[in-house]
């Protein structure tokens, strides 16, 4: 029977990781099951990806359905899916033209290399000068283009050279996006709500400030959407929160309902439409399978159902860990179903923190020293964000 900690067949892997020592082998909406038959409560949902929990059947029975029919042409060829997702994804976000690929970061690429390409052919920015403002504290990936604009020592050092073009300001001050604008600015890149950084929500009108800077200036507003987005919020968008629309979405994680990667960049064709035959793609970007997948999520967003229970869990959510601020846990950050915890150092670090609990049954992510995330898949009970929010404050009791 293998164990909890590194299973045999672990030590081929690379240690790009540190995992918790816990081996999943089954996982069934909120829950999820070990290899020696123990069940705990998951409150990551792989970043956001899990929005739907673990099998959710509606998305299952849409891949089991594809597997058995077609799985992958390339995009030298046409499908029959690919083009009813795309029309089903740009409804759902008022737009009209999906540029479909298969991580969060290939759909950051390829909004950076959009965005430069619109720069040069339409707005008019001399060759190779497009400037990209982006946030401090953001996180949009692991390229090497992306890390080249992280401000974290941890994912960008030792991986240089680094690709020019970006210039960080600080995250929360529309004022400071708007000073750093040049005649070759070519767009702004940031998080609506910043989650490897912790749920870091910026002022309220920030988003406003930052469309009607970009907008005023001629820029293109890029929203990473791929954590934030997707009900996560308790609305479609994180974007949604302040009605605002930027130029480009970003998307990605739960558009893959947990079964496979689905990312996509939509825009509106006066800016997707930059984009020629033979420029920019990807051999499984926009496959059969992960077309029908995508399609299912998108049907299953356009009814506002996961939306709505995000929100009134994350209310209960908010309310249940506020008694714990001052009593171990320092400050809490929430929005929706998505909330940052931090720890108070006195009693250990995110990390201690979430292998207590998950001795308890509870699965967190710590992240950046103190604090600890929680976003559980939507389907999950009140009651076991109870029970879940109670364990932790026996651990923070102790
Ligand atoms: C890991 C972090 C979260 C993202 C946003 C793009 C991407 C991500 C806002 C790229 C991906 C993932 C990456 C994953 C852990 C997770 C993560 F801790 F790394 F930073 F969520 F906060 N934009 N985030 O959050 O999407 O290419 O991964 O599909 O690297 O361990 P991807």
């Amino acid at each position: 029977m293998t164990d909890n900690l590194a299973t045999a067949t672990d030590v081929n892997l690379a240690h790009n990781y540190h995992p918790l020592p816990v081996t999943i082998s089954s996982g069934e909406g909120a829950w999820v099951t070990d290899v020696e038959g123990k069940r705990y409560l998951d409150l990551l949902s792989a970043y956001s990806a899990l929005n739907f929990g673990h099998g959710h059947p509606e998305i299952l029975a849409a891949a089991h359905a594809q597997l058995d029919r077609l799985t992958l042409t390339s995009r030298a060829f046409n499908n029959d899916v690919l083009g009813p997702f795309a029309t089903a994804l740009a409804a759902l976000c008022g737009k009209d033209m999906v540029l479909p690929m298969n991580t969060g970061a290939e759909a950051v690429e390829s909004g950076i290399k959009l965005a430069r390409a619109w720069g040069y052919r339409v707005k008019g920015v001399p060759a190779d000068a497009a400037q990209i403002i982006v946030a401090n504290g953001n996180f949009h990936g692991r390229t090497t283009t992306i890390v080249s604009f992280s401000d974290d020592d941890t994912a960008r050092n030792g991986f240089g050279p680094f690709t020019p073009g970006f210039v960080n300001v600080p995250y929360g001050d529309a004022g400071a996006i708007e000073a750093a604008i040049t005649p070759n600015t070519v767009a702004v890149l940031i998080e609506p709500i910043q989650g490897e950084a912790g749920v870091i929500i910026p002022p309220a009108g920030y988003l406003t400030a930052v469309r009607e800077a970009t907008a005023r200036n001629n820029v293109l507003f890029i929203a990473d959407e791929i954590q934030s987005g997707l009900a996560r919020v308790g609305t479609t968008f994180a974007c949604d929160r302040e009605n605002v629309v930027p130029d480009l979405y970003l998307l990605g994680k739960a558009l893959g309902g947990g079964v496979m990667p689905v990312s996509a960049v939509v825009a509106n064709s006066d800016i997707l439409g930059v984009i020629q035959p033979g420029e920019h793609g990807s051999t499984f970007g926009g496959n059969p399978l992960a077309a029908a997948v995508g399609h299912r999520v998108v049907q299953m967003l356009a009814t506002g159902e996961f939306q709505e229970r995000a929100a009134q869990l994350g209310a209960h959510l908010e309310q249940i860990l506020q008694p714990l601020v001052g009593h171990g846990v320092t400050e809490i950050r929430v929005a929706g179903l998505w909330a940052g915890i931090d720890i108070d150092p006195a009693l250990g670090t995110g990390r201690q923190i979430a292998e207590k609990l998950m001795a308890r049954g509870v699965l967190v992510k710590d992240t950046h020293g103190q604090t600890i995330r929680m976003a559980p898949p939507i389907v999950v009970r009140a009651t076991e964000l109870d029970w879940a929010v109670e364990q932790l404050r026996l651990v923070l009791a102790v």
